[in-house]
């Protein structure tokens, strides 16, 4: 090669790696055709799938058995004005009907639509409801999760998450209008946290406390605000981010999960206290549940399909495997390793050999 040539192909190479960093976003693809002086040679780069809407693939369940309403029938109020109970919720009727699916339809028709529980009529004993939403694949969390309750977010709720597909679940993060009094726990915000602790499992008030169930209906689990920890108000510095996700021990594991649950635990009052005289305006209803998170292929793939049931990721650099957390046949096992962010922008691929 002489040097023109070579710093003709130097060129390409730093303008195609501006192209793959400005235009398509960092570590959206997995190789790339380079022109050579002899020809054309494939480059390798750490890839991962882009952020997917992951409410389109969830499984849900709801837990316990009859907590869903309208099987009998059964009429409810709302809180804001508790002797307006005209509202009736009937299974067998598809206008009053509500199921688990409508936490996670698309309402195009601009209906807003919702799952809801039966209501709090057999007080003092708890109103409980667990909602467990399964994808069989392990996912990382790319943005907020948001959850809308349509008559006053739940008082004491707590979400649950799974790195196994459900055998195990470790707590995600509690809901509380009073953290000490609920859970022992001293409330925090995510604000509160810091680099050293941004894994922390805390308590938030922040999303429980009665302002009128019209005004705020969504509860979150903080995604952006951990992020910002490390990249900036604005998440600006992601190098910074995707840096400390591979010398940070536990905080891409923290964004990880294949399975959520919410444990409801007892339902907005709309004040202090329970009105026994009035328990049919206490209930639960979520219209729906946005989980923006995408495939975990531990950098080896740019495409995550649903194929057989489940979400599969289309691995790449010589890897197979849901998640591709092996070797093709025909390549040393031993080789495998997940891809790197490091060094930014374009990372390692490591390839099996
Ligand atoms: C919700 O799940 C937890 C954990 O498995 C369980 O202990 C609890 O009994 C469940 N609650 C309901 C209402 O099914
Ligand atoms: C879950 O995914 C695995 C791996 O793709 C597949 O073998 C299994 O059948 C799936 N299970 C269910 C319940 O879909
Ligand atoms: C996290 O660390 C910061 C200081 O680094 C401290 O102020 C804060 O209280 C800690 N948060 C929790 C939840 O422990
Ligand atoms: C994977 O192996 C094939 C040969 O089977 C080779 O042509 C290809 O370049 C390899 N891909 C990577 C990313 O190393
Ligand atoms: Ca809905």
């Amino acid at each position: 090669m002489d040097v023109v040539s070579t710093s003709a192909m130097l060129s390409q190479v730093v303008f195609l790696l501006h192209f793959v960093t400005l235009t398509l976003g960092q570590y959206d693809i997995c190789k790339s055709l380079v022109s050579m002086d002899n020809g054309q040679t494939w480059e390798f780069y750490a890839c991962q799938p882009k952020p997917t809407a992951m409410k389109e693939f969830m499984q849900i369940t709801v837990d316990p058995l009859g907590i869903t309403c309208g099987n009998p029938p059964e009429r409810f109020c709302t809180l804001e004005n508790p002797y307006l109970c005209s509202d009736e919720c009937d299974a067998s009727n598809p206008d009053l009907a509500h199921p688990p699916q409508l936490m996670q339809d698309r309402e195009s028709s601009g209906l807003i639509t919702y799952w809801q529980t039966v209501t709090w009529s057999r007080y003092p004993e708890p109103l409980l409801a667990n909602i467990s939403l399964a994808w069989n694949k392990s996912l990382e969390l790319t943005d907020d999760i948001q959850v809308t309750f349509e008559y006053g977010r739940p008082t004491i709720m707590v979400l649950d998450k799974s790195l196994d597909k459900g055998r195990t679940w470790q707590p995600y993060q509690f809901y509380a209008d009073d953290c000490m009094d609920a859970f022992d726990m001293p409330a925090k915000r995510v604000q509160d946290l810091s680099a050293t602790n941004v894994t922390r499992v805390i308590c938030t008030e922040q999303y429980s406390r009665w302002v009128g169930s019209k005004n705020e209906k969504v509860l979150r689990f903080e995604v952006m605000a951990r992020f910002a920890i490390f990249a900036g108000p604005k998440l600006l510095n992601m190098d910074s981010l995707y840096t400390r996700m591979e010398s940070m021990k536990g905080l891409r594991d923290f964004f990880t999960f294949t399975n959520l649950r919410l444990r409801l635990l007892k339902p907005a009052l709309g004040g202090t206290y329970v009105q026994r005289d009035n328990l049919l305006k206490y209930f639960y209803a979520i219209s729906n549940i946005d989980v923006p998170a995408r495939c975990k292929c531990n950098l080896h793939a740019g495409q995550c399909t649903f194929r057989e049931g489940s979400l599969q990721c289309d691995c790449e650099h010589n890897t197979t495997g849901q998640d591709c957390t092996r070797c093709e046949r025909g390549f040393k096992a031993k080789s495998w390793k997940p891809g790197s962010y490091l060094p930014t922008p374009n990372g390692s691929p490591n390839t099996c050999t």
